[in-house]
């Protein structure tokens, strides 16, 4: 067989767009695609959730490849060891509660499962806005080429809907910093504003992440180091279970709030 160089640019053209227009309605739409918002895509797709993630990077893994100052290795509590067992990550004990396993093959192992499980990840996409209704709840995302924002080209932006919206940004908690600047201080926070993470303190951390899980907006749910940066909670470093298990619950949340959404 001769290779056509026309035919590689069809195939490619062709299989982007139809997978790129599947994404235009959607149940859930993810920004961010670390390691809370890969497994939080992995648990809804396993629900049989339409699941969508849009990544800014060209490549995916957020916080997660650099391990601990770029030791690439993480570490895990015992329930975060039970999530990474899932997704068929080799982990080595430590010592008791503390296991380690290796950044690259934790983070190449969740994108493969949450792709595998039917969730759709675009990267170098950025969520540049959030798309609302009359009533101020969020409906999609507004996307465009993280290329053009880069270039500062003048061009506009494309929407999607979405049913819920997760912001899944980390440290930078770029969807809800969105929603202050065009909505108002009206998160679901003590000052309806991003209140910023607190210095290190990993166990406080950890524990707050998950109860920070949640809607902190309508139709908008935050989860990993952006749960913990929007209520104003302390980062904790290269312990990364909390990651897992925030991700785990806000698809569980989510989930349960999908049953209740009323699509317009
Ligand atoms: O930062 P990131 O890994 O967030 P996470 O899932 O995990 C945090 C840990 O990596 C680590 C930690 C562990 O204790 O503290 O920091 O909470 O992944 C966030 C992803 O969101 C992307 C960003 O490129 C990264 O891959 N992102 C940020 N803003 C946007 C975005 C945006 N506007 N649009 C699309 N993607």
């Amino acid at each position: 067989m001769k290779i056509d160089e026309i035919t590689i640019s069809r195939a490619i053209i062709e299989s982007f767009t139809k997978e790129f227009l599947g994404a235009l309605d959607v149940d859930v739409a993810i920004a961010g695609a670390g390691p809370s918002g890969m497994t939080a895509a992995y648990y809804l797709a396993e629900a049989g959730i339409k699941t969508v993630i849009f990544e800014k990077n060209l490549r995916v893994g957020g916080g997660m490849p650099g391990g601990g100052m770029m030791f690439n290795r993480i570490v895990v509590q015992e329930e975060g060891k039970r999530i990474l067992d899932e997704f068929d990550v080799r982990t080595t004990k430590y010592q008791k509660g503390y296991y380690v396993a290796d950044s690259l093959e934790t983070i190449s192992s969740i994108c493969t499962k949450c792709i595998k499980a039917g969730a759709k990840i675009f990267n170098l996409i950025s969520v540049e806005d959030v798309m609302i209704d009359e009533a101020d709840r969020i409906t999609g995302l507004v996307l465009n080429w993280t290329a053009t924002s880069m270039a500062k080209l003048h061009v506009d932006p494309l929407a999607i809907r979405a049913k819920m919206v997760i912001d899944a940004t980390g440290h930078e908690t770029e969807i809800c910093r969105i929603v202050v600047r065009k909505i108002g201080p009206k998160l679901k926070t003590k000052t309806g504003e991003v209140m910023g993470e607190k210095s290190m303190l990993a166990d406080a951390g950890e524990k707050a992440l998950i109860k920070n899980t949640r809607e902190v907006y309508p139709g908008l749910l935050v989860t990993g180091m952006a749960a913990n940066a929007v209520f104003g909670s302390p980062r904790m470093g290269a312990i990364f279970g909390g990651m897992l298990l925030s991700g785990k619950k806000a698809a569980e949340v989510t989930i349960g709030m999908l049953k209740k959404v009323r699509v317009s």
